[in-house]
């Protein structure tokens, strides 16, 4: 089955070939689908859905959409849903780091907890599936490593003792909020447990 991706973010489409092993996933640009999806919703579940949704409505075509983020406890959750925005939409990834690092200069070691979320939701002919992943990690001091992307420089993550940037390819999907919701999203696909 032919699954198109509703993502402009190559990072995440990268990290979905490597986890999707055995699904044929096409990229939004390569099914020429040139959109940007307002992402009005308040939560995880709504944006994923509005992404999936707009463009399967476009194509008739099996559509995934995820929608993620970092919630940081000492921030009341944020930057949340509005990760992609922190800051107002004008910084880049290594800007919105920075953002985040000044908002938390103040804040002592044990309070720095966080968790990445990612809510992953097919919209297709025969309904709708949705799974949610989550990663709990803490906020490091300064950004360390070179992979991943986003937030993942300071994203330290207790297990490997090192931040998710400086993890490898493999150890981050192992354990990240997209591996783990795309892995409960391909169970519920082969079991056809549609909504
Ligand atoms: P699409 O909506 O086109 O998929 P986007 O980047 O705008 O791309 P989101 O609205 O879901 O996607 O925003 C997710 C943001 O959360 C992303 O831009 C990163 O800043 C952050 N994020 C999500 N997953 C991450 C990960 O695995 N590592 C680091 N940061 C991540």
């Amino acid at each position: 089955m032919k699954i198109i991706a509703a993502t402009k973010n190559k990072n995440k489409l990268r990290e979905f070939g490597e986890i999707l092993k055995g699904f044929e996933i096409i990229s939004q640009e390569e099914a020429g689908v040139d959109i940007d999806v307002e992402e009005t919703g308040t939560t995880f579940e709504e944006n994923s859905y509005l992404k999936a949704k707009a463009i399967y409505d476009i194509t008739g075509i099996t559509t995934i959409a995820d929608d993620s983020g970092l919630c940081v406890d000492a921030l009341n959750g944020e930057p949340g849903v509005y990760s992609a925005r922190y800051g107002g939409g004008g910084y880049d990834d290594k800007g919105r780091v920075q953002l985040l690092l000044k908002n938390m200069k103040d804040v002592p070691d044990n309070e720095r907890t966080a968790r990445f979320v990612c809510v992953i939701t097919l919209v297709g002919d025969e309904g709708i599936i949705t799974a949610r992943g989550e990663c709990e990690g803490r906020i490091d001091y300064e950004p360390k490593g070179e992979n991943g992307f986003g937030y993942d420089p300071v994203f330290f993550v207790e297990q490997y003792g090192k931040t998710m940037a400086e993890a490898t390819p493999d150890e981050k999907n192992a354990i990240s909020h997209r591996g783990k919701a795309l892995k409960i999203f391909a169970e519920k696909l082969n079991k056809k447990e549609y909504n």
